[in-house]
């Protein structure tokens, strides 16, 4: 069984909180402060690991919680912030939120994208200190870390893809072109799952793979066809395995444009790659047949396919003639990146929520207000407002992001409710603070 899907939970770590704390030394009778800073929660970081085959160690852990940061202590000693958990995925895993506003394409072995980063550790109070306020009594609190389930989904990195018909002879052609031994079976429908092979060439080798056979209607799902499809699309070069002698006398010309229909249907590229039409079972036919089939073909595809090949996997013949057209047709460098901002990522994160220090005030009923904005969210989850002097602080910060200014041209007047961040509370600007 390929597990080529599987859903995660990660979780970064939460900042640690600022410490609140004050020197004190025999000499020295009221010392300043000396609160230290919270340490960093850690991200939680996916990295691309070659010897990994497929996604099967997330059906046993979905869960992925990175270490909180470490909380700030006196004498000005800061809180750890502890390296990211690392999960590893194989080559081809695409990483998708259940949003759809982050993507990830992990291909390169070391390659890591950051999936979930830790919240920022709290300031210690010694960092609040000013010549009018110098002894605060509140620290900042440790940001959360982000938290999001995450879709993965394995595409496997072939070169060649291997379609047709079931029955058609594609597994028994990859068994012929390479060490890989898939199920051969006198039925459809025998390979159930992607297989890949490798065949060696002189100086280099080429990855195919052998996908479960496509009937009309696999794109819209039909079969097994649709499910497999993605893992074709990365490759470079597609082989239409053709049936010269199907057992239950189907027209060929039909069976092609199913296949080709179905490939067209899925879309994402499969129709734009270059083709090679490999004719199977040739020793079931005469020879002149063949040869008359394959100039048939030449004729009605033109410069459509780069090649027409007569093969049989029975007898080996044509299969040389077919490692060799594979060789030369498949670039040999690696194609270039997409393009777009959310496959840039290379080893660094790229993704970054929505982060600007925007704000949004709104009546919600008579004498009440909501104020709404990532900063302001911060801001209030940083704070302790219960504490007097940090709610002090918060409002100072308010006046100078603009918000208090905001509310007035709302309609707000001292005294009235303000919902922030999820709390709500009577804010009194008016009042005088540190
Ligand atoms: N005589 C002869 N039989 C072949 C040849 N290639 C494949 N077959 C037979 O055709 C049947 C189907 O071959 P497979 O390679 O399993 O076909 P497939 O396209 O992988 O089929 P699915 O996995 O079901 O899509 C098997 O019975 C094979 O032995 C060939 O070159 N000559
Ligand atoms: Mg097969």
């Amino acid at each position: 069984m390929l597990y080529d899907r599987a859903k995660i939970f990660v979780q970064a770590g939460a900042g640690g909180d600022g410490a609140v704390s004050f020197r004190r030394e025999a000499h020295v009778p009221r010392g300043g402060p000396d609160g230290g800073d919270g340490g960093r929660g850690a991200d939680v970081v996916l990295v691309c690991d070659p010897s990994l085959r497929d996604l099967q160690q997330f059906k046993r852990k979905a869960r992925y919680k990175a270490r909180r940061g470490g909380h700030g202590e006196g004498s000005n000693r800061h809180g750890a912030s502890p390296d990211p958990l690392l999960v590893r995925v194989p080559p081809g895993t695409v990483v998708e939120d259940v949003e759809g506003t982050l993507r990830f394409d992990l291909t390169e072995p070391g390659q890591r994208a950051v999936v979930a980063r830790g919240g920022a550790g709290g300031h210690g109070n010694k960092r609040f200190a000013t010549s009018t306020r110098q002894a605060p009594r509140f620290a900042e609190r440790g940001l959360p870390g982000e938290e999001r389930w995450l879709e993965l989904r394995l595409k496997l990195l072939a070169d060649v893809g291997l379609v047709g018909l079931p029955n058609a002879g594609k597994s028994s052609l990859l068994a012929r072109l390479t060490r890989a031994h898939p199920k051969v079976a006198s039925y459809p429908f025998t390979t159930l799952e992607p297989v890949l092979g490798t065949l060696e060439g002189e100086d280099r080798q080429i990855v195919v793979a052998d996908i479960p056979g496509l009937i009309e209607g696999a794109g819209e799902g039909a079969g097994l066809g649709l499910e497999f499809l993605a893992h074709v699309e990365r490759t470079r070069l597609l082989v239409h395995v053709l049936d010269l002698a199907p057992l239950d006398g189907s027209d060929p010309v039909e069976s092609f444009r199913t296949v080709e229909a179905e490939l067209a249907g899925y879309g994402h590229g499969l129709a734009a790659l270059p083709r090679i039409l490999a004719l199977s079972k040739a020793d079931l036919v005469p020879p002149e047949r063949a040869r008359a089939a394959a100039g048939e073909w030449r004729e009605r595809l033109g410069e459509d396919v780069l090649a027409v090949v007569v093969t049989s996997s029975a007898t080996s013949h044509g299969i040389d003639e077919l490692a060799a057209a594979l060789l030369r047709h498949v670039p040999s460098e690696q194609p270039a990146p997409e393009e777009g901002p959310e496959l840039a990522l290379a080893e660094h994160r790229v993704y970054r929520p929505g982060d600007d220090g925007g704000f949004r005030v709104e009546r919600v009923g008579e004498g009440r207000f909501r104020v709404s904005g990532p900063r302001v969210d911060r801001l209030i989850a940083r704070h302790d407002i219960a504490n007097e002097e940090a709610m002090r602080y918060v409002e100072g910060r308010l006046r100078a992001m603009g918000v208090v200014r905001a509310l007035e041209a709302a309609g707000f007047e001292p005294g009235d409710d303000v919902e922030l961040g999820g709390v709500v509370f009577e804010l009194d600007p008016g009042a005088p603070f540190a």
